[in-house]
């Protein structure tokens, strides 16, 4: 029989994946009468219920002249081994690799000067290998982190192997895919909403993200105004952050603005990706793409690049399309082409759902529990 644990769960709290990932993971744990405390310096986005199980802990970051540079980490640290002492963790899940792992490396190291020990387990995302990672400035932490965790896992086999790639890794790292709970999402358009963005007859095309360089929303924008000239249709940009200024500008060059509706943070993405027949993901790297398999959970085809563990969510010619990075020409034809045959897009459609349903959540849940498992064995052996 397993035994019920008491969880540590640290990620970002942002809009972003490895915090989506993060959140539906505890909520998922709780339900299954585990007892799940989230740390983090803000309450997690998706995070907006109330179960008896989970717990929120805010990391304070304390404003001290003294510093120039405020360093969380520490106070993250601090609150870990707080926490850990106090709620009497048995496992500390950390998302990212850091600060996160560092932080949970050296809170290990603390609590084990009060005879406490507390398996630490890493997951990777993606840009904290991918675009950190290479940074050499970090790298150092970044693999002794990841060699200092009980167990590693990775969100693709892309992503497990640029680790192996580019860190001295000595232990193993466990691809567990992301996930979607696909009981959440609406197949079924929600027709008086799509009335609201689009004509009957015009097609809708939606991309969400943070906006950061690395999803190159302007390429969404580009795509966008060929696909418009050859296809009536309009765009939903679900999202925000430093690359959405230019992305308006680049809409208003291309005198397309009143096609593109910019829809800002929204909590409830399920509702609008039900609308959509196309979702684009144009980025220069994902090492998974969660929010593409949202869309494919809400049965939309996705455009997307072949970067990183795309191709292992999007099925290429199948349930989308997959191009090179930057090659906006061909992520606009294959969307014509799929926008153009309502068979084709029909059938593409099915197949993303029934993709998607590969990862829901009882499939992948099951891998989390078994490191769980066996790591708190190890510790009361
Ligand atoms: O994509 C982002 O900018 C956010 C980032 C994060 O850390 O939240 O997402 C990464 O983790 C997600 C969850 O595992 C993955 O689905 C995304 O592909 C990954 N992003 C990148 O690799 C760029």
């Amino acid at each position: 029989m397993t035994k019920h644990l008491k969880i540590g769960i640290v990620c970002y709290p942002t809009y972003g994946g490895s915090g989506v990932v993060a959140t539906e993971l505890g909520i998922a744990l709780a339900d299954k009468g585990n007892e799940v405390h989230f740390i983090s310096y803000d309450q997690p986005f998706r995070l907006d219920l109330y179960s008896e199980n989970i717990y929120f802990h805010q990391v304070n970051v304390p404003d001290y002249p003294l510093f120039e540079y405020t360093p969380y980490e520490l106070n993250l640290t601090s609150k870990l081994v707080d926490v850990a002492l106090h709620e009497k963790l048995n496992i500390l899940h950390v998302h990212y690799a850091i600060p996160h792992a560092s932080a949970a490396v050296n809170a290990k190291q603390i609590l084990a000067t009060y005879g406490i020990h507390i398996p630490i387990v890493t997951t990777l995302h993606g840009t904290d290998i991918t675009l950190l990672g290479k940074d050499k400035s970090f790298k150092p932490v970044i693999e002794y982190a990841i060699n200092q965790s009980d167990a590693v896992t990775a969100v693709s086999e892309d992503l497990k192997e640029e680790t192996l790639l580019n860190f001295k890794i000595k232990g193993e790292i466990k691809v567990i895919p992301n996930f979607i709970d696909i009981s959440l999402y609406k197949q079924e358009c929600n027709q008086l909403l799509r009335d609201k963005f689009a004509k009957k007859e015009e097609a809708i095309l939606v991309h969400i993200s943070n906006f950061r360089k690395v999803k190159r929303v302007q390429d969404v924008v580009k795509i966008f105004e060929k696909v418009n000239k050859q296809v009536p249709s309009k765009l939903l940009m679900i999202g925000d952050g430093p690359e959405r200024l230019k992305a308006e500008q680049l809409c208003r060059k291309l005198g397309i603005a009143k096609n593109v509706r910019f829809l800002g943070k929204l909590k409830v993405i399920e509702k609008f990706l039900c609308i959509a027949d196309v979702f684009v993901l144009p980025s220069e790297t994902e090492s998974f793409g969660l929010v593409a398999l949202e869309a494919m959970a809400s049965r939309v085809a996705v455009i997307s690049t072949n970067s990183g563990g795309l191709p292992e969510v999007n099925i290429d010619g199948k349930t989308g399309y997959l191009s090179d990075v930057g090659d906006v020409n061909k992520m606009a034809n294959d969307t014509i082409d799929l926008l153009k045959d309502a068979d084709k897009l029909n059938q593409f459609k099915n197949n993303a759902l029934a993709h998607a349903k590969t990862f829901d959540l009882p499939n992948i849940l099951p891998q989390y529990e078994q490191i769980y498992q066996e790591l708190s064995c190890e510790m009361n052996k």
